[in-house]
């Protein structure tokens, strides 16, 4: 029988089948491959026990992409919920996700909750006009009056998608609109900021219907881009490859190189979008600072070899071996 692990609490797994929820745990073998199962995989099961309703792993199959904080696999998409207000919208923090959805190729969709509160028509045209613009898809909801629900859901239908976005901008109670039950735990913003934790903490699939899940997350709180080079940094807004394309310098940042095409297409990007993109580079360029130095240090680091130390000593200050003496006068002689 095959299932999908949906939440793991110690050595359990809980594996949603066709005959209901079962009760697993890994098979020796499996321990003994050191394989790792997370929720959201698709396993097959062994040895199952109909009335306990016990049984277990013995097979992972092949996955689509893995998550890693929260560890997820097979995501389809991500919802990134930010709130119109009450936490006010952050730039900056929404771009972060994209850029990220952007690098593991997973398609997000931008969520902006808390649509009735009031005054907030200016902000969601200009969402749009930043957003939509550049092809993100949008849409505007209140967990709270239930408006906007009824365009989430067939966005999820048939996907199992990863709700993220800062603490207090109603994650978890869209997803108990959705579910239309008070599964999740919620708590008002000003107690959430007593408390300095997210409400959500744990990472479990929640089943809308047969073939479509939702995964609540505490959102994310390590999103810097200290991982990548600056050049590659353009390659997670949209809005640059048509820069990318006219301007004349191969690997030009866009930023303040002279003659850079940037000048003449800046009205195509949103300010606020380019500043989140100068503060990725800045990220980038500490990266990048990072590694140079380390491979300077490597350069001079002592060797084990046979468990003797040598020291490694620079190309230019070494001696030539006897080897390369004697192929050099051998050159000579031909
Ligand atoms: N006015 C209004 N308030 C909302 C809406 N959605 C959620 N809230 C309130 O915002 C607060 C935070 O909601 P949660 O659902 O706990 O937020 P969360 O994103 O799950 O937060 P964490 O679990 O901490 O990451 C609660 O007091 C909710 O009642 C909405 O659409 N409108
Ligand atoms: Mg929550
Ligand atoms: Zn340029």
């Amino acid at each position: 029988m095959n299932g999908r692990v949906i939440k793991i609490f110690s050595d359990f797994y809980y594996v949603e089948t066709s005959i209901g929820v079962i009760e697993a745990k890994l098979k020796t073998v499996l321990k003994k491959q050191n394989l790792d199962v997370v929720t959201g995989d698709f396993v097959e099961l062994d040895s199952i026990d109909i009335n306990s309703k016990q049984a277990f792993i013995s097979g992972v199959v092949n996955r689509v992409n893995l998550i890693k904080r929260p560890k997820v696999a097979n995501v389809s998409q991500f919802i990134i919920v930010s709130a119109l207000k009450e936490p006010d919208l952050d730039y900056e923090q929404l771009d972060r996700y994209i850029a990220h959805c952007e690098y593991h190729k997973i398609k997000p969709i931008l969520c902006f909750n808390k649509e009735d509160i009031n005054d907030t028509e200016y902000l969601k045209k200009k969402i749009t006009e930043i957003y939509s613009k550049i092809g993100y898809q949008i849409i505007f909801t209140s967990a709270l009056k239930k408006t906007g629900i009824n365009e989430l859901e067939p966005i999820l239908k048939n996907n199992t998608s990863i709700l993220c976005g800062a603490s207090g901008v109603g994650k978890s109670s869209l997803i108990n609109a959705i579910l239309k039950s008070s599964i999740l735990k919620t708590l008002p913003v000003s107690e959430k900021t007593k408390r300095g934790v997210h409400t959500t903490r744990h990472c479990e699939l929640l089943e809308i219907d047969n073939n479509s899940f939702i995964v609540d997350t505490p959102g994310f709180s390590h999103l810097k881009f200290d991982f990548l080079l600056p050049i590659e940094v353009q390659n997670l807004f949209r809005e640059f490859s048509s820069i990318d394309k006219s301007c004349k310098y191969n690997n030009c940042l866009h930023i303040d190189e002279e003659g850079c095409s940037l000048t003449s297409q800046i009205k195509n990007i949103s300010e606020s979008r380019y500043l989140s993109y100068k503060k990725f580079i800045n990220e980038a360029k500490d990266y990048e600072q990072k590694i140079s130095v380390e491979s300077l240090k490597n350069e001079s680091k002592v060797k084990y070899n046979k468990n003797k130390i040598l020291t490694k000593i620079s190309s230019k200050k070494r001696n030539v071996s006897r080897k390369t003496n004697k192929q050099n006068m051998y050159k000579k002689e031909m």
